[in-house]
Parts: C-alpha cells; sequence; structure tokens
C-alpha cells in the first residue's frame, strides 16, 4: 500500500532529501486572493459582513456571535460521562506537564548598578480556534487552552464555527470542552472570518463588544491558515498547521501491527496526512505492509485512510542502518516522529527535527494526542526544523528590563558614544552624554 523508496547504500545530502522524501504539497498563497475580500468586508463592516459568509460557508445564522453561557453549561451537563472523564483525565495530566513549562524571570547583574532583566508577561488577550466540520476536536481545545492558561493568559476567547445541526451553536463537544476548562466566551464562527474577526474585533447583533485578540492559536483549513497568514503581524499566530504527519524509524524488533496502526490512526485524519516508515528492515516494510492491507478494510474510516497512505505524501523508506535513518527523519523534521528499535531512548536522544518523539514500543502518537500530557498542537510540513509546537512559551513574551544607575551609565558612556558615530547617529551619543556634561560629569 505504500510506495517505497530505497536509500540503502546511499544518503542523499539533507537538501536532496527534503526534494526527495514524500510530503504534502498545501499552497496556502494560492487561496490568499479568496480569503483577502473576506478579510477586509469583516475589517471594514464587522459582525453583519461575518453572519454573511457564515452564511456562505456554513449555511446557518447564528442570533449572535457570542455564544450564551448558558448553553456552554447546558452542553457539559449532557455530555457523556465517560467522555467527560476522558476529557478531565487529559486536561489534568496536560497541566501537569505545562505548569512545568512556566518561566522564571532572570536577572543578570551586567555591572555594578548595571542589571538585564528578562521579564515573561503573558500575552494578554487570544484566539484559540477549534475546527468544525469533519474535524470536531475537543482535544484540541484542550491543547490550546491548558498552555495559555498556565502562562497565566487573562482573556481567551474560544472561535469555532457554528453547526446549522445545533441551531447556529457551535458544536456541543466544543462547548462542553470550553465549559470543563473554564472558558466562557465563546464565539461561533469559523474560518477566515474567525481569524478576522479576532483581529479587527467588533460589535455583536446584541450591541456587545467583541473585543479583538492579541495572539490566534489553534489549527484549521488552509483558508484559516491564509487568514492567518494574511493578518500576521496585526495578530500573533502559531506556527502554521497542515495536514498532520507521523514518522516511525523501525527496525527489525518493531512490531509491524503496531506500525500498522499508528500509521493508520494519523492517516484518519484526512486524505493529504502522512503516513511515513523509516526502516532499516525490508522484511518489516513488508509485513507493515501486508497488516495495512488487513486493517485499512477493517478501520471506520477505509477510503479516507488509503487516499491518505496512498497518497504520494506517504511512502517507506529503505535504509542501511539507524543513522542512516535519523539522517532521513531528521531531514524529515515530522510533525510526529516514533522510535520503534532497539536502545529507543538513545537513538530519540538523537533526533535534532521533529514536533513530538515517541520513544519505544509503548508511546503511540494517539496517547499523545489525547492522554500523554504533552501539547498535540505541533508543526507540520517541515516547519519543526525551527518551530516548536504549543507550549506555555508560545503565550508569552519576554520584556527585557534594563536598570543602570549613574555610575554604571557614565563607566560606558564613551563606548556608547564611540558606536553611535561608527553609525553617524551623532544624536544617539549625545542622549548620553547629555546627562553627564550640564554640570553633572
Ligand atoms: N494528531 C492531531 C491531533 C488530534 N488527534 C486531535 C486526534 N484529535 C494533530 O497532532
Ligand atoms: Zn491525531
Amino acid at each position: 500500500m505504500l510506495s517505497r523508496t530505497d536509500l540503502r547504500g546511499r544518503v542523499p545530502s539533507p537538501a536532496e532529501l527534503r526534494a526527495t522524501l514524500p510530503r504534502a504539497e498545501v499552497d496556502v498563497d494560492a487561496v490568499l486572493h479568496q480569503v483577502r475580500p473576506v478579510v477586509e468586508a469583516v475589517r471594514d463592516r464587522g459582525v453583519e459582513a461575518v453572519l454573511e459568509y457564515t452564511q456562505r460557508f456554513d449555511q446557518v445564522r447564528p442570533r449572535t456571535v457570542r455564544v450564551p453561557e448558558a448553553e456552554l453549561d447546558r452542553a457539559l451537563a449532557e455530555l457523556d460521562p465517560k467522555v467527560r472523564e476522558a476529557l478531565e483525565e487529559s486536561i489534568s495530566r496536560a497541566r501537569t506537564v505545562h505548569a512545568d513549562q512556566r518561566r522564571t524571570d532572570v536577572t543578570t547583574r551586567v555591572v555594578d548598578g548595571g542589571t538585564v532583566t528578562e521579564r515573561w508577561v503573558a500575552v494578554e488577550r487570544v484566539g484559540l480556534y477549534a475546527p468544525g466540520g469533519l474535524a470536531v476536536y475537543p482535544s484540541s481545545v484542550v491543547m490550546n487552552v491548558v498552555p495559555a492558561q498556565a502562562a497565566g493568559v487573562e482573556s481567551l476567547v474560544l472561535c469555532s464555527p457554528p453547526q446549522a445541526e445545533f441551531g447556529g451553536l457551535v458544536h456541543p463537544t466544543i462547548l462542553a470542552a470550553a465549559a470543563l476548562l473554564g472558558v466562557r466566551e465563546v464565539w461561533a464562527v469559523g474560518g477566515a472570518q474567525a481569524v478576522a474577526l479576532l483581529a479587527y474585533g467588533g460589535t455583536d447583533t446584541d450591541g456587545r463588544p467583541l473585543e479583538p485578540a492579541d495572539l490566534v492559536t489553534g489549527p484549521g483549513n488552509i483558508y484559516l491558515t491564509a487568514a492567518k497568514r494574511m493578518l500576521r503581524g496585526l495578530i500573533g499566530i502559531d506556527s502554521e498547521a497542515g495536514p498532520t504527519e507521523i514518522a516511525i524509524l523501525a527496525d527489525d524488533t518493531a512490531d509491524p501491527g503496531h506500525v500498522a496502526a499508528d500509521l493508520i490512526s494519523q492517516a484518519e485524519h484526512d486524505v493529504l496526512a502522512a503516513s511515513v516508515l523509516v526502516t532499516t528492515s525490508e522484511p518489516l516494510a513488508d509485513a507493515v505492509d501486508a497488516e495495512l492491507e488487513r486493517r485499512v478494510a477493517a478501520t471506520k474510516h477505509t477510503e479516507r485512510v488509503e487516499q491518505a497512505l496512498r497518497g504520494k505524501q506517504s511512502g517507506t523508506v529503505l535504509v542501511s542502518t539507524v543513522d542512516d535513518g535519523l539522517r532521513v527523519v531528521n531531514a524529515y523534521a515530522a510533525e510526529h516522529l516514533e522510535i520503534q528499535t532497539a536502545r529507543a531512548a538513545s537513538v530519540a536522544a538523537r533526533v535534532r527535527n521533529a514536533g513530538a518523539v515517541f520513544v519505544g514500543p509503548y508511546a503511540p502518537v494517539s496517547l499523545g494526542d489525547y492522554c500523554a500530557g504533552s501539547n498535540h498542537v505541533l508543526p507540520t510540513g517541515g516547519f519543526a526544523r525551527h518551530s516548536s509546537g504549543l507550549s506555555v512559551q508560545s503565550f508569552l513574551r519576554g520584556i527585557h528590563v534594563v536598570d543602570y544607575s549613574a555610575d554604571a551609565l557614565r563607566a560606558v558612556a564613551d563606548k556608547v558614544v564611540a558606536l553611535a558615530e561608527a553609525e553617524d547617529l551623532p544624536a544617539h551619543g549625545e542622549a548620553v552624554s547629555a546627562r553627564f556634561s550640564e554640570g553633572e560629569a
């Protein structure tokens, strides 16, 4: 079922590898021209434009953009108790991990009387996006809200598209997850309109203000991503989310049934999802293929999974050694990387590029999707070469606080003046010397 690339005996350079390895191509720029009028209409006409586009794209018109708080409580009361318990476990583990990510302010004494402090301050208002439609993921609400709250973000608004089948409200499991997390402000708005409304703010149909956000995080489709790309600057954004990816580095110690099950688990998300096996063992690759045939036929979303696995973004890569395999997975920089080899922990320690690494036979990606405590909003499309997944850090800014005494400034004044003159910016130097020349020096 998976196409094969044989790299045994030769290890291409990272650049060559990037060109060879299977990967989905998502051209966000290509939809910018469709998204621009939506963003501009929301900027110019606010909620009126939001509701027009909502009618067009979601075939529904919510009475107000803001979901009444009573609906959150109702959704939680009606949530299946088993799902509630599982969400509570997921929240509690994520909170444990993210609490440890909090940063402490660091003050450096540069000289006597001169200090620089890096003070970590949470972003004031954050908009979190939870997709609707094919993907209704309360777990993603958890993964966005938990780090924001752990960072100390005071004002949080959750956006998700209104659902015709729920009377124009946001999907009830999304509402229930928000209620469980203590998020009370939810807007029924999706796609590019949501990002634009978060960026510009507006006035709801009942006259209440919809305050703009400073930062917008959360995955969505290509239109949402295009709107984020367009509005970046006015708002901060997390890393752009593309189709999900799993890469598995395996040797002959791996269980082909587990490898196949894990490859299928992420292929289940999207026909564009990528499932990549990198292995030193041809017999394992054959056994995984046989397992895939059997399991794909038996799984619920056969068609979607099969399309993802047969797509050009998925495949098996054969390598001679685990070292070569590491070169391949480092060049690929997967969103999720499983290490299913002998001495998995020491192999995992040598991974440089991945959104998250799952070590050994008992750490499948699905564990991380829901209940490991780690975050599942992770960089896709090779962005793991330069970006990280969502964490407390994503919601903080480090402010440099500079505090110098007169003596400390005086001691370095000539250096500032010299550099200012070298850059032909003498007024910079004068701003320092003025403090010492007028009867003070
Ligand atoms: N694997 C997805 C997250 C997710 N899985 C949500 C299940 N629900 C992207 O990391
Ligand atoms: Zn998943």
